[in-house]
């Protein structure tokens, strides 16, 4: 079979075939002024590789990774792929519940975390049949590094056919039963090729670009769409262990490109440093993971005099829709998510599967290279999700408008997508329900200033039983990922039903969503 796309092969081999000739020029540039040259990421990886080799487990081995954001970590995810395992990057606010969850679903056999947790994260990982549990901190320390550091700069890359898994990302979904979507080399390697051109990317011998990466990298968007971006361009990028608004507008001068959520271009605007001095040499500002809202998209463009380039994708697709970059594709326009992306087809379907006109409103559904294989262990979830003829449910509202441009109007998933993270109120229900003296309770998105949109709890008691809000968000901080805890809690005499008995979210959403609204 001739592979004409050119994505039936290991990922890492496209990534590293990119690096610039001048493998002593700077590939990354951290916030704490640590420079990493392109051949000390080639080496770098190529250690780790060797590692994970070394520890001769079966192909296609899961390496579950929980740690702090840094260069080092994201040479692990490159040796992960250079070695043919597959990355379980897990989002640092996860608890322990939570971890427990994936590492025993995943069954990794390598686990790697900050030293701060190895006592309960190696408790997890041993008793879900793990052989290593190594630890790895954000300034460079750690047994993997020690032990990497024993082993050889060469490596040769490990062949995988583009089918073959390269990661899988967990989601929540909509019952709060954790999924594993399985992203295979070619998904994404796909999926970096059409936005190296989509994005019009400028290779070094085109003048270079110069990303400013301040995304966590444990989703799609700071892993893949970023990190991956700059490498399969031989660009540099500004590495922030953190996102710092400050701090991003002080680099802007030497960058050309930024990708970041809506909360992040929220907090940039609240710096009075933000404006067309800041940004004289940036090319493209990317926002996606959450709607932008059309004041944010217009308050930035009077400001810096750049129109943010909204795109939207998800965990289980990576990128599917993007606004133009080029001129000659068409304007960015606010409140769309653009065109779907070269390569992928989008249609908007009613309930009956019914293929919508432009202009109305159904389910968006999704085919193309860039779709995942399906969900970890999941065959039957994985079926529901997609339909006879192979498009994916997104769980997304939208249309087509007359000129081709996606907009996402709503969701019929139940969540809240607060600062860019996914939020399944039907996992934080269930916490919630479980306490002692709680009869039910029901989370839901209401705007926020910062965060876009966060969630409240409202809870009713079991008779004769007092609640306090506090006390039940004190017990969530306990059991939950921070950004998963509601904002405010209220406990009521009743939730509002409708005639099916099904609670009425709507009408809640309507009761409290001036909670945070500026005053
Ligand atoms: C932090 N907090 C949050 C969030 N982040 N609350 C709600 N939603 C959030 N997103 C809370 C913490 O619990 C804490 O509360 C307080 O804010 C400060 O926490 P801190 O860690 O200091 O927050 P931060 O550093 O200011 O983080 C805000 C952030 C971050 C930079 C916007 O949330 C972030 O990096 N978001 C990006 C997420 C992302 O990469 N999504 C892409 C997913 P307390 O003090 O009460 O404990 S990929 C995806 O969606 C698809 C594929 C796509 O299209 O990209
Ligand atoms: P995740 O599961 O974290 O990958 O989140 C994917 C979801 O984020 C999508 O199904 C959308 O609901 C949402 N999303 C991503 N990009 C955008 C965007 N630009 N506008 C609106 N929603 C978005």
């Amino acid at each position: 079979m001739t592979d004409r796309s050119g994505t039936d092969r290991n990922l890492f081999e496209a990534l590293r075939e990119a690096f610039p000739s001048d493998l002593d020029s700077i590939a990354i540039e951290t916030d704490s002024g640590l420079l990493y040259s392109w051949r000390d990421l080639d080496r770098a990886s190529a250690m780790l590789a060797n590692l994970l080799q070394g520890l001769g487990l079966p192909p296609a081995s899961r390496i579950a990774v929980q740690v702090e954001k840094s260069v080092e970590a994201a040479l692990l995810y490159l040796a992960t792929l250079r070695a043919g395992h597959v990355f379980l990057p897990l989002n640092t606010a996860y608890q322990s519940g939570e971890v427990e969850t994936f590492v025993g679903n995943a069954e990794p056999a390598v686990v790697v975390c900050s030293s701060c947790n190895f006592g309960w994260v190696s408790k997890i990982a041993f008793s879900a049949g793990s052989q290593y549990v190594f630890t790895l901190d954000d300034d460079r320390t750690g047994s993997l590094l020690q032990r990497a550091s024993l082993c050889s700069d060469q490596h040769t890359v490990v062949a995988r056919r583009g089918d073959d898994l390269a990661a899988i990302l967990y989601t929540s979904g909509t019952t709060g039963r954790s999924k594993g979507a399985m992203l295979s080399h070619a998904n994404l390697l796909s999926n970096a090729l059409v936005l190296k051109q989509y994005w019009d990317w400028r290779t070094p011998e085109q003048g270079g670009d110069v990303l400013i990466h301040a995304l966590p990298i444990f989703h799609v968007h700071g892993l893949f769409v970023a990190l991956h971006g700059a490498l399969i361009n031989g660009s540099k990028m500004i590495w922030f262990s953190r996102f710092d608004a400050h701090a991003v507008v002080q680099r802007m001068a030497g960058a050309t490109l930024f990708m970041g959520v809506p909360t992040m271009y929220v907090r940039l605007l609240a710096e009075p440093a933000l404006g067309k001095d800041a940004v004289r040499n940036m090319r493209l500002f990317v926002s996606g993971s959450a709607p932008l809202l059309i004041e944010t998209f217009t308050q930035w463009r009077e400001r810096t005099g750049h129109t943010i380039l909204e795109r939207y994708g998800m965990s289980e697709t990576a990128m599917l829709t993007s606004n133009p970059c080029r001129a000659a594709d068409g304007e960015r326009r606010g409140s769309t998510v653009g065109f779907p992306l070269p390569g992928v087809e989008l249609r908007v379907c009613s309930e009956d599967g019914r293929s919508l006109a432009p202009g109305e409103i159904g389910g968006i559904e999704v085919r193309g290279p860039n779709v995942f294989k399906g969900y970890w262990r999941m065959p039957e979830k994985t079926r529901e999700e997609f339909t006879g003829d192979g498009y994916f449910r997104t769980g997304d509202l939208g249309l087509i408008d007359a000129d081709g441009y996606v907009n996402i109007v709503g969701r019929s998933k139940d969540l809240i997508i607060s600062g860019g993270y996914n939020v399944y109120p039907a996992e934080i229900e269930a916490c919630i329900n479980d306490m002692p003296g709680v009869a039910e309770s029901a989370l839901v998105g209401v705007p926020h200033p910062d965060f876009g949109e966060v969630g409240v709890a409202v809870v009713t008691a079991k008779p004769g039983v007092v609640l306090a809000p506090e006390r039940i968000v004190a017990d969530l901080k306990a059991r939950l990922a921070n950004f998963k805890i509601p904002k405010r809690c209220f406990v009521v005499p009743d939730l509002p039903r409708n005639a099916m008995g099904k609670v009425q979210k709507n009408l809640l959403r309507e009761k409290y969503k001036g909670l945070f609204a500026p005053s």
